[in-house]
């Protein structure tokens, strides 16, 4: 039996540019885009990397809280990803931790490209109250979101299972919509983006 296909075979890719603040620059295509939401730290830019199979594509930082703006990536001159800045790192102050609501919320909230959301959880810990937040704020909006549990290397099979139906209860999505998946094993990738296909090929909501 041979193996399945690859659900997105990457034949192009392109940095665009960062939007850095709300009604900044951005890029002026129309292609359908995904956007990559998630804590500081909770392995946004390497999920980006593991799904177009670069090691370092969007950037992986040692420092959490560093990708402040939002980037974007052309993929196959088809459709555009999102790497959203992330949110709630503690050891920025208050004030520059709000900084990312009016950049994010502005962005989801006034984008027609936009298909849906990749929304990302660590395996190993309880969503934040900034998880939560998000969740709230993507079901007011209406976006379709697909649910990653990232780093599920760091967990036992045992503990894995427990995790995903309590961070599945937790943000009130349902367990089989969730993908576990790992940057270091390459875990989920094809699941993903399989997935990611489907959100793609849909035509944008207008209920
Ligand atoms: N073990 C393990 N470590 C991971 C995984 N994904 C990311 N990391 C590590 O987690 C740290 C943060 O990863 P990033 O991809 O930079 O996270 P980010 O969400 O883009 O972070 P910000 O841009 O700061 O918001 C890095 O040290 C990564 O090497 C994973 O699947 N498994
Ligand atoms: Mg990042």
């Amino acid at each position: 039996m041979s193996a399945n296909p690859d659900p997105l075979v990457i034949r192009h890719l392109e940095f665009l540019g960062g939007m850095a603040a709300v009604g900044g620059w951005r890029p002026e295509s129309a292609l359908p885009e995904v956007a990559f939401s998630g804590r500081s730290n909770v392995g946004k830019s390497s999920l980006l990397n593991l799904l177009v199979r670069r090691k370092a594509f969007a950037r992986v930082s040692k420092t959490p809280g560093r990708t402040r703006e939002i980037n974007f990536f052309e993929v196959n001159r088809a459709f555009i990803l999102a790497d959203l800045p992330g949110y709630g790192y503690a050891r920025v102050s208050k004030e520059k931790q709000g900084a990312w609501v009016p950049l994010i919320e502005g962005y989801l909230r006034n984008n027609p490209n936009l298909r849906g959301v990749v929304q990302l959880l660590d395996a190993r810990h309880e969503p934040t109250a900034d998880d939560i937040r998000m969740f709230d704020l993507l079901a007011e909006i209406g976006l379709p979101t697909l649910v990653v549990m990232t780093k599920v290397d760091k967990l036992t099979a045992k503990q894995r299972v427990g995790q995903i139906t309590a961070l599945a209860v937790r943000c009130g999505v349902e367990e089989d919509q969730m993908i576990p998946c790992s940057a270091t094993t390459g875990e989920g990738r094809d699941d993903l983006a399989a997935s990611l296909a489907a959100l793609l090929a849909s035509s944008p909501s207008d209920d």
